[in-house]
């Protein structure tokens, strides 16, 4: 009878808290729960957050979020450049060793992980992502002279990936955002150095060879500049629905003091947004700043307009900021900094989420 009891209550619970967590893997359970966060919240995001930041570095436990607003973001990015070369630090200085552990100790306090790769190139490893003297997309898909130099960067990349383990043996489930901003003319697989045909090639490639070939299991994002108007114009480069996970945007443009134009951005954010609910997937603002935040209202003026002043474009699952590294290139606040409190302000509104709210929120959906 208590049983029954039980089950009967457990259902009335589950009822009023919202749809049921199915999915058993973790890469799916991820999928679904920034499937979910869309008509919520919005995920606020950090690169390097816990490994640095304006003043520090590798102190256990430091995060300029949580200096600046109490608590920790909801999800952490990371960045892999320089892995492919054997490199036991990657090429912000930060030991691979390292960033196992926080990415660990991100997903285990419960936020999502997502990884950036500027990688050197396979043609000529002397030259890193932003050389663009040289054509490198067309040798090394399928078919080019160093298609093979290639696979061995991937199978570094493969090889981080795999360690990636809690304790119990279970895989961090991560997002992976290569090749991002092609549409600018600024990496080696930017629109001025390979077709749009060869850019979808490099990115199917990737991801299949890390899938089928290496047995990984990952979401992966999309993620052109800004320099797109039309729906058209932001698929130039897409590689396909049976690719990618996360539609998504990096965007700084908009945003640059004498440049801004908050409206594109939000404008933006719909082609985003209105083309992931098309096709039923995850849409992201995946990056996105302010250089020295040199707009002390920039995040409740500029930043958060740019997606709540629109419904539409609000339905992005999260927005990330790029790294603090030091008072002469950070992209987000940090304690002591002039733009602390409008932060603070930006990140209590109820539709920004940062760790706890995220966390409040799977709970409430059974998911932990
Ligand atoms: C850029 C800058 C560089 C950094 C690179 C990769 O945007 O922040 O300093 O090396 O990203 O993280």
């Amino acid at each position: 009878m208590k049983k029954f009891i039980v089950i009967i209550l457990s259902g009335v619970l589950f009822a009023s808290c919202g749809s049921a967590p199915v999915a058993e893997n973790p890469v799916d359970v991820l999928y679904e729960q920034l499937k979910s966060v869309g008509n919520n919240g919005v995920l606020y995001g950090h690169q390097d957050d816990l490994a640095y930041g304006v003043n520090w570095a590798y102190e256990e436990g430091r995060s300029d979020t949580k200096e600046a607003a109490g608590d920790y973001p909801a999800l952490f990015g990371w960045e892999l450049g320089g892995i492919e070369l054997g490199h036991s630090v990657n090429l912000d200085s930060v030991p691979f060793n390292k960033m196992r552990q926080f990415v660990l100790s991100g997903y285990e306090m419960g936020a999502v992980i997502t990884f950036s790769w500027h990688p050197y190139s396979a043609v000529d490893t002397s030259k890193s992502s932003w050389e663009t003297d040289q054509r490198v997309v067309e040798h090394i898909i399928p078919g080019g002279t160093h298609h093979e130099a290639f696979k061995k960067q991937l199978d570094a990349v493969a090889a981080f990936f795999s360690s990636l383990k809690t304790q119990d043996g279970q895989n961090v489930p991560f997002i992976f955002r290569p090749w991002h901003e092609m549409d600018g003319g600024w990496f080696w697989w930017g629109s001025t150095l390979c077709s749009p045909e060869e850019f979808k090639t490099l990115f199917r490639f990737t991801v299949e060879y890390l899938k089928d070939e290496k047995g990984l299991d990952f979401l992966t994002a999309y993620s052109p500049d800004n320099r797109f108007s039309t729906e058209e114009e932001y698929l130039t480069w897409y590689p396909g629905d049976d690719i990618v996970d996360i539609i998504g945007m990096d965007n700084y443009g908009d945003f640059r003091v004498g440049a801004e134009n908050v409206e594109a951005a939000t404008k933006k954010l719909e082609i985003v947004v209105n083309y992931a609910n098309k096709v039923d997937k995850v849409a992201a603002f995946t990056e996105s700043g302010l250089d020295k935040v040199t707009d002390d209202q920039w995040f409740t003026r500029k930043l958060g307009p740019a997606f709540l002043q629109s419904k539409i474009a609000a339905h992005i699952a999260y927005v990330m900021l790029w790294r603090n590294a030091d008072t002469t290139h950070f992209f987000s606040t940090y304690s002591g900094h002039s733009s602390e409190n409008d932060f603070k302000e930006f990140v209590s509104q109820e539709k920004i989420w940062l760790l706890e709210d995220w966390n409040e929120f799977k709970k409430k959906r059974a998911w932990q």
